[in-house]
């Protein structure tokens, strides 16, 4: 397959593992001719324009959270994938640098949860970003150790998923962020979903040798609501395949402020992250050079203007690495979670997984993240 476009995997026992292996081969490099690249609207035969409501956000609420007016985002669905939303970066110039510090500086505080506690003291945790400044600010080279923040893999937000058990659970939640609960709301219901409730979040961080493996989401107990996705820093390519495993993935990529929406047929088809790339030219401008541009904050703005000594940090730290943020509505509306007698509740301590840090085994059929912080890959399996 050395050569040969991934497009030529046919479906069939795993189908899904063989075009994750070939995206995530360095050497020699994938042919990424088959990607498709919802921001140059190629391939057009597979691309469609999604229908967006522009109605259900206005100008005012849209520009509060840094995006632009609804009408002029880029919306795509995916011929074959229906339910699927690609926006192709909606974020007004200058506004994603508040985006990235909060995924950077203050999603990682207490009481929010992160890979670095499952070995570490709460105490040795609490200021990830203070700790990391200095190490952040040295000029690269074999620095060693590595910072808290490069050491970091995935954050949760809200009702926090255990790794281990595949759940969430209504003791263990902490309050979701109200500007992420804003601009996941305000996304979805321009998607046709009002009422989304933010009340679960993932942030993965990945470095440029990370991957993530193939899973379906579908922890959350109730499906009829959209998972949510947003992606910052380096592009990646995003593998979306089917129901089932041997459905072969259409590959795509992943730039800074694209976000993506899965709905309807398209909420628990397997998907995965093969593969982290430097950001194209013209994407790189759009989050690392127009920092802290915002200067015309409305008085009612949910943003804030990142201080430069701040944006030094992100900057050098997303020259090698990805964010991405996924935002999940766990319970329906009057739905609660199951009873589970207490003796088979595992408790946070027993807690070890995760999908950042481990090599990628896609055999088995579960996702699970591991309490390393050092290895380079996120790991889930499912079904
Ligand atoms: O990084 C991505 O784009 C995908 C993340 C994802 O699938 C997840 O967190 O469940
Ligand atoms: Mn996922």
């Amino acid at each position: 397959m050395a050569k040969m476009a991934a497009s030529m995997v046919e479906s069939g026992e795993d189908a899904f593992r063989k075009v994750f292996k070939f995206y995530k081969r360095r050497n020699p490099p994938p042919d990424f001719s088959d990607v498709v690249d919802f921001s140059r609207g190629l391939p057009s035969d597979k691309i469609v324009k999604a229908k967006l409501d522009p109605t259900a956000v206005s100008d005012v609420e849209a520009a509060r959270i840094g995006l632009q007016p609804v009408r002029d985002w880029r919306a795509f669905g995916l011929q074959g994938y229906p339910g699927f939303i690609f926006i192709s970066n909606p974020f007004l110039p200058g506004s994603q640098p508040f985006w990235i510090r909060q995924c950077l500086k203050t999603y990682p505080q207490k009481p929010n949860v992160c890979n670095l506690d499952m070995h570490m003291s709460p105490s040795e945790t609490q200021d990830i970003w203070g700790q990391s400044v200095r190490g952040l600010s040295t000029p690269s080279g074999k620095r060693e150790p590595r910072t808290l923040l490069e050491r970091l893999r995935w954050v949760t937000l809200g009702y926090h998923y255990n790794w281990d058990t595949k759940t969430y659970s209504s003791n263990h939640h902490t309050a979701f962020p109200a500007d992420l609960h804003s601009l996941s709301s305000k996304v979805t219901a321009a998607c046709g979903f009002p009422g989304f409730t933010a009340e679960a979040g993932i942030l993965n961080y990945y470095r440029s040798d990370s991957s993530l493996g193939i899973h379906v989401d579908e922890s959350e107990l109730d499906h009829s609501r959209p998972l949510l996705s947003f992606s910052f820093g380096q592009s990646a390519i995003f593998l979306l395949g089917g129901t089932h495993r041997q459905d072969a993935p259409t590959a795509m990529f992943m730039h800074s402020g694209d976000m993506m929406v899965m709905s309807g047929q398209s909420r628990l088809l397997y998907h995965a992250v093969p593969r982290i790339l430097p950001a194209p030219e013209g994407h790189t401008a759009s989050f690392l050079d127009l920092c802290c541009s915002v200067s015309h904050l409305q008085d009612s703005s949910v943003l804030e203007s990142v201080p430069e000594e701040d944006w030094k940090v992100c900057s050098r730290y997303l020259q090698s690495s990805r964010l991405n943020v996924t935002v999940r509505q766990v319970l329906g509306p009057g739905q609660s979670f199951p009873e589970i007698p207490t003796a088979h509740l595992k408790t946070d301590a027993g807690q070890t997984a995760g999908y950042h840090d481990e090599h990628v085994e896609q055999d088995s059929g579960k996702r699970k993240r591991s309490s390393s912080c050092d290895s380079a890959e996120l790991q889930t399996n499912h079904l």
